[in-house]
């Protein structure tokens, strides 16, 4: 094994169970090397019963020639340990950081770590020039495009790396190494339920890279440099027709922003009809890109669900997050979706640095109005509380200049007064507390009340009363604990 990829498992596995997913982006760097006749190794924590000391006995053994570790913010600090400990055993072995995380804060990471380097941003070109200079060259990192690495004391950042400009020609992310079967997604419960589709061994793909949007809580564009290059229709559909294969009977399209671009959304509809394809499909996008045409046409092919980020009701804080989008947009994209029978699932960041209760309320407003046109409408991430703070974005630059951390903060220590989370920093005030509590109470109102719309009052008592009773002893036991 030359390269060995390693990706971590969250901060609390419990908590994020849920969240266990394929890391595609480590899919992307082990079918590239490879394809370079590059020995590749890959581990993903996520899945796999490991231990800091498992791997660094693996790594001592098989003396790679360089460990490439992937991870977000929140779980860090399991990729800082695990590099301290590997360099502890195999001093010579060169480890290499790469993800959203250490793109947004490089310096702060290199400094402070046991990293050797740091791939910013792209990784499948850069990585592989990286493993040949330091495999079959002079180790000469300056020449290495795209990375921030140490040398002695010093820390050096390279120019960094154009984007790559045909996406099709990475091939499709590995699959075949990695514990399939573990990642498998399920439409969410309210498609589920409809059982009018087969969609509970979902996996996913995307079809482009960047968003052309700088909301001022994303790290995206951060990565993909506001840049959004597109799959091949073709492309795409041969991957969806692989993934149907393995057994797969839905597909989940994370791209940041699918429906960005019409073109690129009616050519993948057109190919997949050619091809006689029509499943399950969710995928993410921005309101304003609801329309009736295109929707329709997403919709015979098979598009059953959109997740969109709504974040509040109130216009102030959506132009705070610099959305570029206006409650009625909202509401418009929900009544199309309605009309076209996909089912919506909405996210919402409350407690944000501006937010009042007024704004609370308005945001519960717009909860109210979507579920009076969508009443199996999901108001996912139930309705996120606490904005998480992550390096490189226009929020985090603000709160540092205010001073909300504190005067030494580094994203590789910890703090109990900025981490309310899992390790991410949450905005948190005094208001914040009291827009929690609002939320949470206005939220079982809104459930009830909802619940009720949907079945009628015997109806909706009955069937909580039949949740109550199915409801596992485990269950209950855990929500004492928490309660107490
Ligand atoms: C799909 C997705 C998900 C999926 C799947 C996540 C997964 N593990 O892949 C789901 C829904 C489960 C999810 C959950 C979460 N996500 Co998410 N997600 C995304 C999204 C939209 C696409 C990820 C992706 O597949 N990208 C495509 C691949 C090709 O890119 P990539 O993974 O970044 O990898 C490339 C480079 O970064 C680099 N690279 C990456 N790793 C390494 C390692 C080495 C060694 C090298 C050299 C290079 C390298 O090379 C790769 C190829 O070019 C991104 C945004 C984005 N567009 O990237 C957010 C994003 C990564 N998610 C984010 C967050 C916050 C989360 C959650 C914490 C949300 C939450 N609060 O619950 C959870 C955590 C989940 C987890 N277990 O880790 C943030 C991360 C911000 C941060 N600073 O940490 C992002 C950037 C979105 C945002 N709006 O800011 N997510
Ligand atoms: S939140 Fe969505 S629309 Fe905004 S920059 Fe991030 S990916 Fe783009």
């Amino acid at each position: 094994m030359e390269v060995l990829l390693i990706s971590l498992p969250s901060r609390k596995e419990k908590e994020y169970k849920s969240n266990v997913a394929y890391p595609l982006g480590l899919g992307y760097l082990y079918t590239y090397l490879e394809s370079r006749g590059v020995a590749v190794g890959i581990l993903d924590l996520q899945t796999e019963a490991f231990s800091i000391t498992d791997v660094s006995r693996l790594v001592a053994k098989e003396k790679p020639v360089l460990v490439g570790i992937s991870f977000l913010t929140h779980n860090r600090f399991n990729a800082f340990q695990l590099a301290q400990k590997i360099k502890l055993v195999t001093p010579e072995v060169h480890i290499v950081f790469g993800g959203c995380h250490a793109t947004n804060a490089p310096i702060d990471t290199i400094a402070n770590t046991a990293a050797d380097s740091i791939v910013c941003g792209e990784g499948e070109v850069t990585l592989y020039e990286l493993y040949t200079e330091l495999a079959e060259g002079t180790g000469n990192l300056r020449r290495v495009q795209g990375i921030v690495y140490r040398d002695g004391k010093d820390i050096i950042i390279n120019p960094e790396r154009p984007l790559i400009k045909n996406l099709d020609s990475l091939g499709f992310p590995h699959r075949k190494s990695f514990r399939m079967e573990a990642y498998s997604l399920k439409m969410p419960e309210a498609i589920l339920k409809r059982q009018r589709y087969k969609s509970d061994n979902c996996a996913y793909i995307i079809t482009s890279r960047g968003c052309p949007f700088k909301c001022s809580f994303c790290s995206t564009s951060l990565i993909w440099k506001n840049k959004v290059r597109f799959h091949s229709a073709k492309h795409i559909v041969d991957e969806i027709e692989i993934l149907l294969k393995m057994g797969y009977n839905g597909i989940f399209i994370y791209d940041d922003f699918f429906t960005f671009d019409r073109r690129h959304v009616l050519s993948f509809c057109n190919e997949m009809k050619l091809r006689g394809l029509k499943i399950p499909l969710f995928c993410w996008g921005r309101v304003d890109s609801v329309t009736y045409d295109t929707f329709e046409k997403l919709k015979e092919v098979g598009l059953v669900g959109i997740s969109i980020g709504i974040e509040s009701g109130s216009q102030k804080i959506l132009d705070y997050f610099q959305k570029n989008q206006t409650p009625e947009i909202v509401l418009k994209a929900v009544k199309v979706l309605k009309d076209l029978d996909i089912v919506g699932k909405g996210s919402f960041i409350g407690g944000s640095p501006p937010e009042t209760l007024l704004d609370t309320y308005r945001t519960i407003r717009i909860i109210e109005r979507i579920y009076k046109i969508q009443p199996e409408f999901i108001a996912g991430s139930g309705y996120t509380i606490g904005l998480q703070i992550h390096p490189g974005t226009k929020i985090c630059d603000e709160l540092f200049k205010s001073n909300y951390f504190p005067k030494d903060f580094s994203w590789t220590k910890k703090y109990k007064e900025v981490y309310e989370r899992l390790g991410v920093p949450v905005y948190s005030s005094p208001s914040t507390k009291i827009i929690k509590f609002t939320y949470k109470i206005m939220r079982i109102v809104i459930e009830i009340r909802n619940g009720i719309r949907k079945k009628g009052f015997l109806g909706f008592f009955e069937n909580s009363i039949n949740r109550i009773l199915k409801q596992p002893k485990e269950y209950y036991a855990k929500r004492f604990k928490k309660s107490r």
